[in-house]
């Protein structure tokens, strides 16, 4: 008979669970040496554990499924928790090991006891389990599996105390049942349907798992049938894009040009999707962007099968066989002289290659992204879905680990990347093939936007301090160099591309870092507020021009 940990790895095994990303502490052991019995099990070290919670994020997206992460007590897993943050947003499904003291030991409060389950429920509302015994660990195991995969997505956290793990007599469990969400019923399909035919304007707001091909196409169908919008979410989990592929506007991160894009919608149709709300609160402004003229009905809920409830408003519609609106390949041009952002992003959609996974941490310096790879070869790109940074450098990661075959690109703030750049070592360990582009403009760039923005009032030199990264002047190509990452720092477009162009013919880990200018530096950080304060009031046409043109 195995012990708790051997059982447990098999179980996992067995239900499709064949990764687990760790930072493992004492009472941890059993586990780490049970992963020698287990040949199926892929284990990765992550020298911080959000690291490791966001590579587990990363590679449920593209995997689909979940890897298991091994944390150590309540410590490892706060250490860990704004990347599960982000991955809940995302419902990303997650299997979150948390390892214990033995259950006899808590009772005398040794240095690292702490209460896990209340850290865990934050980011795990839906299944926070402490195993209690040995031979009933494998039946947790599997109710963790099967909520952690079922529909939405979410981080289920398993406690594993250290005694339950080493017990003997465990029996592993045959894995679950695969999820079988529902379609959305008839009523809810006809209300939509009459919401579409009803002359109104019409937008579908798609998020969640309804960004995949198969639903941008039966989308696109309704959308060439009956004149609807198509919307997606504003930060996507995984949304699939580029030439070939039907192109969606994403809804804008600052409210007031998402309130440009709202406007004059109707009918808005949640297909996965929440009602739009402004991602902070400011003062004077509003927080839920759905103008009071419009009304929302929900197509599919995130419990629900996003492309059967597609599949059928389209069979309702009559839209079924209708030709979706492909977006054509087109490429931006070389980039040129001194580097700019909008210079990377445009080097980006210049030589994305085919089938890459683009991670967008880029934060201010990504605002010409969308546009300049449009029409890029068709790609996933992944976002920062519950807006704690230092995501996607471990996203990038559980990326490469669940898709060997593609290429990885992670756009990166020079603040955000700080936040987990202990993950460059493990892309070497493990070989990712993961190319890290850095933007490095000496800014937490953002927060002098947001300064501004929500209007506090006598800033002086020791709050701007507080945004300010230029002293000391980190280096990037260094800090990765002593990882043992490939990597440069360039300075001008051509080196740019060059650096670019050799990372992409040599997998493996690579980091360009770029020296850039703030895209919204100097007199446009001046002029935004006002630009934004005005927006409402403008002509929805000059509105309109205006967002296109401060954020494409
Ligand atoms: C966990 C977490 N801590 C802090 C913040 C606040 N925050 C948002 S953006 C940002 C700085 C981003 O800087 P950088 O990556 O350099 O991008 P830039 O603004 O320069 O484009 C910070 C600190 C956050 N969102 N999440
Ligand atoms: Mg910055």
């Amino acid at each position: 008979m195995p012990n708790g940990a051997q059982a447990l790895m098999k179980t996992l095994v067995d239900a499709g669970v064949e990764v687990c990303f760790s930072n493992p502490g004492t009472s941890e052991m059993h586990f780490v040496a049970a992963l020698d019995s287990e040949p199926r099990m892929r284990a990765i070290l992550a020298l911080f554990e959000g690291v490791a919670t966001g590579a587990a994020d990363g590679y449920a997206r593209m995997a689909d499924k979940p890897a298991a992460t091994l944390l150590h007590l309540g410590c490892g897993l706060g250490n860990g928790l704004a990347n599960l943050h982000n991955a809940r947003k995302g419902k990303s499904p997650i299997v979150n090991i948390v390892g214990d003291h033995a259950t006899y030991h808590t009772q005398y409060d040794a240095q690292l006891q702490s209460d896990i389950e209340t850290v865990a429920r934050n980011v795990s509302p839906g299944f926070v389990r402490t195993s209690a015994t040995t031979a009933e660990l494998c039946r947790d195991v599997v109710d963790a599996v099967r909520a952690a995969r079922g529909y939405p997505g979410q981080v289920a956290t398993l406690i594993l105390p250290a005694d339950v793990s080493w017990g003997e007599g465990a029996v592993p469990c045959p894995p679950p049942a695969p999820p079988s969400p529902a379609v959305a019923d008839d009523a809810a399909v006809a209300a939509v349907a009459a919401a579409v035919r009803s002359g109104r304007k019409v937008a579908l707001l798609l998020g969640g798992r309804s960004l995949r091909e198969a639903d941008l196409l039966v989308a696109s169908r309704i959308a060439e049938h009956s004149g609807v919008t198509l919307l997606a979410e504003v930060f996507p989990t995984r949304m699939q894009r580029g030439a070939g592929l039907p192109a969606v506007e994403r809804i804008a991160y600052m409210a007031e040009m998402a309130g440009v894009q709202l406007a004059d919608i109707e009918e808005l149709i949640l297909v996965d999707a929440k009602a739009p709300v402004s991602f902070f609160a400011y003062p004077g402004k509003k927080s839920y962007l759905v103008p009071d003229s419009c009304n929302v009905l929900t197509l599919a809920t995130p419990e629900q099968d996003t492309t059967a409830s597609l599949e059928k408003l389209a069979a309702a519609l009559g839209a079924s066989q209708v030709q979706p609106k492909l977006q054509v390949a087109q490429r931006p041009g070389v980039p040129r002289g001194k580097l700019s952002a909008a210079k990377v992003c445009r080097a980006v959609g210049h030589l994305l290659p085919e089938n890459a996974i683009l991670v967008d941490e880029a934060i201010t310096s990504g605002l010409m992204l969308s546009a300049m790879t449009a029409g890029a070869p068709r790609h996933d790109l992944i976002t920062l879905t519950g807006g704690a940074i230092g995501q996607g450098l471990p996203n990038a990661i559980g990326a490469a680990v669940a898709c060997p075959d593609r290429p990885v690109l992670a756009l990166i703030g020079d603040g955000t990347a700080m936040y987990t750049i202990q993950s460059l070592w493990t892309m070497v360990r493990e070989q990712l093939n993961v190319t890290s582009i850095i933007f490095n403009n000496a800014s937490y760039s953002v927060l002098n936007v947001e300064l501004e923005r929500v209007g506090a009032q006598g800033a002086g030199p020791k709050a701007r301090s507080q945004l300010d990264l230029s002293g000391p002047v980190l280096n990037f190509a260094q800090l990765a160099q002593a990882m043992g990452v490939h990597a440069v720092r360039v300075r001008t477009a051509e080196e740019l591309v060059k650096a670019m162009e050799y990372a992409f013919a040599h997998p493996g880990p690579h980091l360009i870092e770029t020296i850039v200018p703030e895209s919204l530096g100097g007199a446009k950080r001046k002029i935004l507020p006002y630009l934004l304060r005005a927006m409402p009031r403008l002509p929805q046409s000059v509105a309109g021009a205006l967002k296109r043109k401060l954020a494409p």
